[in-house]
């Protein structure tokens, strides 16, 4: 009888380590489709040009071989019409996500003698602004924006550049945009 009471105890006990350690289904989901922009255009976004902007380019990249070029914040952008050019995506956080993470790399060359107030570069989601940028980042940034709020949502992730100016180019580029969970 004891003996019996033992191997029930162990086959329960067994039966608990290998229900615990069985792995659950992968917390799957697109996150940002060509945020890498290695398909040379901007397939999977929708944006909003301005003269000559947005571009995808191959000089200034931060990993790959081509990264977004959002303005120049001069004459390439401040030329006739909208003087604003963006690119959005919506994204799906699902609700099995923990830890869902938006990062992004952004470079700015240049800054103008006026100072703020003559362009920049933004990022929103949901149209709340969470980077705004309009001098030199001497190189190649990171931006880290914890998108817990969001899990069991479609966000919308935008990224702007404007200019009021035609003469002093400040040059603003985007690169790796990245929505990750555990
Ligand atoms: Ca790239
Ligand atoms: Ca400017
Ligand atoms: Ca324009």
């Amino acid at each position: 009888m004891k003996k019996l009471f033992l191997l029930l105890f162990f086959l329960a006990f067994a039966s608990f380590l290998l229900v615990g350690c069985t792995p659950g289904p992968p917390c799957t989901g697109a996150g940002v489709v060509n945020g890498d922009f290695e398909t040379g255009d901007f397939t999977y976004w929708t944006f909003t040009e301005s003269d000559q902007f947005p571009q995808v380019q191959y000089t200034e990249v931060y990993s790959g071989s081509a990264a977004a070029y959002m303005g120049d914040g001069a004459a390439g952008l401040n030329g006739p019409g909208d003087d604003t050019a963006s690119i959005q995506q919506i994204v799906y956080i699902p609700a099995c996500a923990t830890n869902p993470l938006l990062k992004l790399n952004y470079q700015v060359i240049g800054t103008d003698s006026g100072g703020e107030g003559y362009d920049w570069m933004k990022v929103y989601i949901n149209g709340t602004e969470i980077l705004y940028i309009w001098s030199d980042t001497s190189g190649w940034q990171q931006l880290q924006y914890n998108l817990s709020a969001y899990i069991n949502t479609s966000i919308v992730l935008k990224i702007s550049a404007w200019t009021i100016d035609s003469i002093s180019a400040v040059d603003y580029y985007v690169d790796n945009v990245s929505i990750t969970w555990d």
